[in-house]
């Protein structure tokens, strides 16, 4: 695990769709994953506090190949997936991506220290979503859920949407999110969630 409570700098390093070697130099990989459209590149950007590291679009399946990114001179990797889930793409197309993903997650013996599930907060999970969630409990693998968009929601619905999250999840940790609309304190405390060894 990486010990960092301050992200000081990120750097886009390269996109992979398939073996590399930055897969094995044991650097600790952070990846953030989720349906298409829910804000995983906009929660990388909140989080290291820029804009447009992370390229965001309102046309969904913007993020095609697995991105590293550098965090603290490579204290360790954010890595941004491709989103599941795009209605658009062909069944094909859908078919390789959840593969590319499964394969990094689960075979690829990267050094993925923690999984970030992104979900939007007011459509819950996807099946893939749980599907993923199902063979991380098997791998007993450290992940961690993100309600974003919750500003889409007010208070009522947002505590209503986490309760019923938490259970179809088997109670993990959901932390609800806005990468739009985030302050410094719900983006320190993300981070920590994030970091933190379970
Ligand atoms: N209202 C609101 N909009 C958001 C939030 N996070 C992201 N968005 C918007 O949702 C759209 C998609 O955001 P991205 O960060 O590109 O989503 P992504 O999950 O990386 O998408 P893919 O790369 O296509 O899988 C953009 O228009 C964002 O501005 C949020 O917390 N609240
Ligand atoms: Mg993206």
């Amino acid at each position: 695990m990486s010990n960092i409570t301050k992200i000081n700098s990120a750097e886009f390093l390269k996109g992979i769709i398939g073996t590399d070697d930055i897969l094995y130099d044991g650097v600790p990989e952070y990846a953030f994953v989720g349906r298409s459209n829910v804000g995983k590149s906009s929660t990388i950007n909140s989080l290291v506090n820029r804009k447009d590291l992370v390229k965001t679009s309102n046309r969904p399946g913007k993020t095609t190949e697995i991105n590293f990114f550098g965090i603290n001179n490579k204290k360790c990797y954010f890595v941004d997936l491709p989103g599941y889930g795009y209605a658009k793409r062909s069944p094909k197309e859908k078919e390789s991506i959840e593969k590319l993903i499964l394969w990094y997650l689960m075979y690829s013996d990267a050094a993925v220290s923690k999984v970030v599930i992104i979900l939007d907060a007011k459509a819950g999970l996807t099946d893939f979503d749980s599907e993923m969630i199902r063979v991380l409990r098997e791998k007993e693998h450290p992940y961690l859920i993100i309600a974003n968009k919750v500003d889409k929601l007010n208070q009522k619905e947002t505590s209503a949407q986490m309760r019923s999250i938490k259970e179809a999840a088997h109670e993990a940790t959901v932390v609800p999110y806005s990468a739009t609309e985030v302050t410094p304190k719900e983006r320190d405390a993300l981070l920590r969630e994030i970091f933190a060894e379970d």
